[in-house]
């Protein structure tokens, strides 16, 4: 018999849409027009959750899923799921480690670029049909090399791990911090984050969020400096927004490119203004690549979870 699998945000995979369809009853909430009216007629008969890494689930909504059997996070944050919670519940909760590290070391690596390089601008510039008419090269301002910028980066898990691969590649010394320092890296640890800031020309944020919620404030960002770029493609709520705002208004720090907010979709709106911010809608992940690897990964954690066995990387069981 077919279990029934509440997806809480889209898949944009369609293969993997057909196999979860060819394998469950899937109900997909977000299609659904009264949301509480459908949990309250059919919670009873959900076994399997999918829902998104930033988007997660509700303790409320667990406890409306009496036969919950698994959680499947279709990312690699888990801190929008009360771990403990489901612990204690005995459901396991399985995240897609490993499936978007390339990807998402790649966005950071161009938001990089596009902020040190000026690229937007550039870009609105050429399009705008302005080049033909302001021809001469003092037009648009001299942007700044990242080759070469001492890097800091927050957070050395896989992604990490993998900015650092990358930004080593353009010459660019690498510090980082963590909770530790791990001895298997050639880059130097500073456990503290405002003196990493202050050696950084760019700092990079790679952390998990579910302990360091805004861990960048107006004090980081000060140390970072007029010369210094925040990247963030981990999770907006590491960052103290309104710091941040301050700290672009002021020419506190020279630019920022952000892929992830504190309130998403919600932007605060002094950034869409800026020519030195870069932003994007959470899409460090959004590859054909990674979105196909991580979707067959959820597919293995509710084959295992359904059939009561404990899925591969469970967190909680
Ligand atoms: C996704 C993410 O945007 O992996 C994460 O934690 O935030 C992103 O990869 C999201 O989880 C897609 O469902």
């Amino acid at each position: 018999m077919k279990s029934h699998v509440l997806q809480l945000n889209p898949i944009l995979v369609p293969a993997i849409n057909d196999k979860l369809d060819s394998l469950y009853h899937m109900h997909r909430l977000f299609e659904k027009e009264d949301k509480d009216a459908w949990i309250r007629e059919h919670g009873d008969a959900v076994e399997g959750v999918i829902t998104g890494g930033h988007t997660g689930i509700a303790n409320t909504l667990i406890d409306r899923l009496p036969a919950l059997k698994v959680i499947a996070v279709n990312g690699v944050g888990t801190d929008a799921v009360d771990l403990a919670y489901a612990r204690s519940k005995g459901i396991p909760v399985t995240g897609t480690f490993g499936a978007l590290t390339e990807d998402v070391a790649d966005l950071a690596i161009a938001l990089m670029l596009t902020v040190c390089r000026q690229i937007c601008p550039g870009n609105a510039f050429v399009k705008r049909g302005d080049w033909v008419k302001h021809p001469h090269p003092g037009a648009i301002p001299l942007s700044r090399r990242l080759s070469g910028k001492h890097v800091g980066i927050v957070g050395m898990g896989k992604v990490g791990r993998a900015i650092a691969q990358r930004a080593a590649a353009f010459g660019c010394p690498i510090n980082y911090t963590d909770l530790r320092a791990m001895d298997d890296l050639p880059h130097r640890f500073v456990p503290d984050l405002i003196q990493l800031a202050r050696e950084s020309e760019v700092l990079v944020l790679a952390a998990a969020a579910d302990k360091a919620q805004g861990i960048i404030n107006a004090a980081v960002l000060d140390a970072l400096g007029r010369d210094g770029y925040l990247i963030n493609i981990a999770r907006g709520k590491l960052v103290v927004e309104r710091d941040l705002v301050d700290a672009l208004e002021r020419g506190v720090i020279a630019g920022a490119g952000l892929d992830v907010f504190a309130d998403e979709p919600n932007v605060p709106p002094a950034l869409l203004g800026m020519d030195q911010v870069v932003l994007q809608a959470h899409r460090a992940s959004a590859t054909v690549e990674s979105r196909t690897a991580m979707g067959e990964m959820v597919l293995a954690s509710l084959a295992q979870g359904l059939a009561g066995q404990r899925p591969d990387g469970s967190l909680t069981t």
